[in-house]
């Protein structure tokens, strides 16, 4: 196959990764993306860094015609960054996005297993808490807080995903398109769940992969409280809208047929 027609059964391929503040991991991840999937694109999607990754992402794309570089007015967060990579996929015609984190916690190594999957699959989820996922690295707290909050999110929008957390994805295009993503409001790890969650419910399938999540060696953590208790508010909102939604669907297919059965 040619490299014009992309990976080999899924079409041209545009990795993204947002970056704030990754100047010490920006290099090194452009490279093993390179290195490991040499047909896919990648788009640097950076936030004004403080640090000089919008520089140095500028430098990565100007010697490599597979790299470019979205350089953003300021911090907007995880899901607006993203929001404007998916804008520009679109844009450029690409068959499928990726999803990727800067510092290294998803491999790019593993990334052939995540489009592998995307042959029999809409969206193809990177997944920690499968046989043979695996997270190294992390705190025992943090674990804990991220295998309980996605169990609380399989409870609350009965969704059967074991990691719906994760950020390290791959969309086919009509993926994107459908589910409104300009309207997507959640930003921190609740704009990947939303994103799942709207997938999940128009009906496209959705596969999980095993991924192994190291935790980044370099660099600081955008991660806070504040971000989590953003996750559980808003996916305790949309379990409830869709259990009201689903009884007053049942509550009018009653009254119409004058059924009194369930
Ligand atoms: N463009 C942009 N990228 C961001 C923003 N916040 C986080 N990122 C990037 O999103 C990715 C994930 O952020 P991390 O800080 O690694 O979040 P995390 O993985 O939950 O935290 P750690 O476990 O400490 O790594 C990284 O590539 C970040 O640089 C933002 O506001 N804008
Ligand atoms: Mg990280």
């Amino acid at each position: 196959m040619s490299e014009a027609e992309g990976y080999p059964g899924i079409g041209r391929v545009l990795v993204i990764i947002p970056t704030y503040n990754e100047a010490e991991n920006i290099r090194l991840i452009t490279e093993r993306v390179r290195r490991a999937v040499p047909v896919v694109d990648l788009l640097i999607a950076d936030d004004n860094s403080p640090d000089g990754t919008g520089g140095i992402a500028a430098e990565l794309a100007a010697a490599d015609d597979h790299v470019f570089a979205l350089h953003r007015p300021g911090k907007q967060g995880l899901g607006a960054a993203y929001v404007a990579g998916f804008a520009w996929a679109k844009d450029k015609a690409y068959d499928v996005v990726v999803e990727m984190d800067a510092d290294g916690s998803h491999a790019p190594e593993e990334l052939p297993r995540l489009l592998d999957a995307l042959r029999a699959a809409d969206l193809v989820l990177g997944t920690r808490y499968v046989p043979g996922g695996s997270v190294h690295n992390w705190p025992m707290h943090r674990l804990l807080l991220s295998r309980g909050g996605n169990i609380y999110i399989r409870m609350a929008l009965g969704m059967p995903f074991k990691d719906a957390t994760g950020g390290y994805r791959a969309y086919r295009m009509p993926v994107l398109d459908k589910i409104d993503v300009p309207a997507v409001a959640s930003q921190g790890y609740s704009f990947q769940v939303e994103l799942v969650w709207r997938a999940y419910r128009q009906g496209f399938r959705v596969a999980e992969v095993p991924i192994t999540f190291v935790e980044r060696e370099r660099g600081n953590s955008k991660m806070s409280g504040n971000i989590f208790k953003e996750q559980l508010l808003r996916v305790t909102t949309w379990g409830l809208q869709s259990r009201r939604d689903a009884l007053l669907a049942k509550l009018g297919r009653r009254q119409r047929t004058g059924s009194t059965w369930p």
